[in-house]
């Protein structure tokens, strides 16, 4: 995942309900609906809104990212629990959490963005928990993926996230990962868990041989408007936008892409 931009998340507190209508008409799910059943909750679920969640600002390496932390707590709100930033940072803004009786924080340096729950210990990873809200997403989308095709692009750990969600709903995965390295790590750790991955070695290739895909990669402009059918649905969590602008319009009713919405969530519900 790309480090995010104020410009990334400053307006994302005050756009959840036109976000939320968006997703409900491309999945028929509510981001909380989404979230809850990519962290294995059933249907009509009855989560203890009571969890109170700190997010505490972190400014190691790059530091801040002016409205990250009010963009993660808004989301959590929305979805019913309580949350709120910490006035302090780092160590201070974990002590405050603590203090003020949270019982999950969420924290991100340049390299992890983690959801702890501090009584159950329980650990969520934004990269993974993004690839599986993302497949979760992709297969309401489709109505299904039992027997259907879908390519991941990147073999990172959002990519490695989504496979194994999706290899979960009985798609047949392929990945492609500009590196060989990866995509075969990502091979074998789907074989480990009993499940087969084809490997794609040509990008254009499995571009126009998959009509479904999950964008994991930080690449920009790399899926075309030539690549895009009336079939195609894509699931592109983070920045930059892996479909060229020229694509966005065909594929934009069947095209799930977010900065944090879905990962966010899907963190939550993970640490309860
Ligand atoms: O404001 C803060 O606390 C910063 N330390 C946050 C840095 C987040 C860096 N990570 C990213 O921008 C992306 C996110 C989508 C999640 C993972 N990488």
């Amino acid at each position: 995942m790309t480090r995010l931009k104020h410009e990334d998340v400053v307006e994302i507190p005050t756009t959840l309900e036109d976000y939320d209508q968006q997703l409900i008409r491309k999945t028929g799910c509510s981001l909380k609906e989404l979230a809850a059943r990519a962290a294995g909750f059933h249907s009509n679920i009855e989560v203890n809104h009571q969890a109170k969640v700190a997010v505490v600002p972190m400014s190691c390496g790059q530091g801040i990212i002016e409205g990250f932390a009010e963009s993660v707590a808004g989301i959590i709100s929305y979805l019913g629990f309580k949350a709120f930033t910490t006035k302090s940072w780092d160590a201070g803004g974990i002590a405050e959490a603590i203090q003020e009786g949270a019982e999950v924080l969420f924290m991100a340096d340049d390299e992890r963005f983690v959801a702890v729950n501090v009584r159950t210990a329980k650990v969520s990873d934004n990269g993974e928990a993004t690839g599986r809200g993302y497949a979760a997403g992709l297969e309401r989308m489709s109505n299904g993926l039992e027997g259907k095709k879908v390519l991941v692009l990147g073999a990172g750990p959002v990519g490695v996230g989504a496979a194994i969600a999706l290899a979960r709903f009985r798609a047949e995965v392929g990945v492609y990962d500009i590196e060989k390295e990866p995509r075969e790590r990502l091979q074998a750790t789907l074989r480990k868990l009993g499940y087969r991955v084809t490997i794609e070695t040509d990008l254009n290739v499995a571009l126009n041989h998959y009509q479904n895909i999950v964008d994991a990669c930080p690449a920009e402009n790399i899926i075309l408007l030539e690549h895009i059918t009336d079939n195609t649905r894509i699931a592109a969590p983070g920045i930059p936008l892996g479909v060229e602008a020229a694509g966005l319009e065909k594929v934009s009713t069947r095209l799930l892409h977010d900065p944090l919405h879905i990962g966010v969530a899907t963190m939550m519900f993970d640490v309860l």
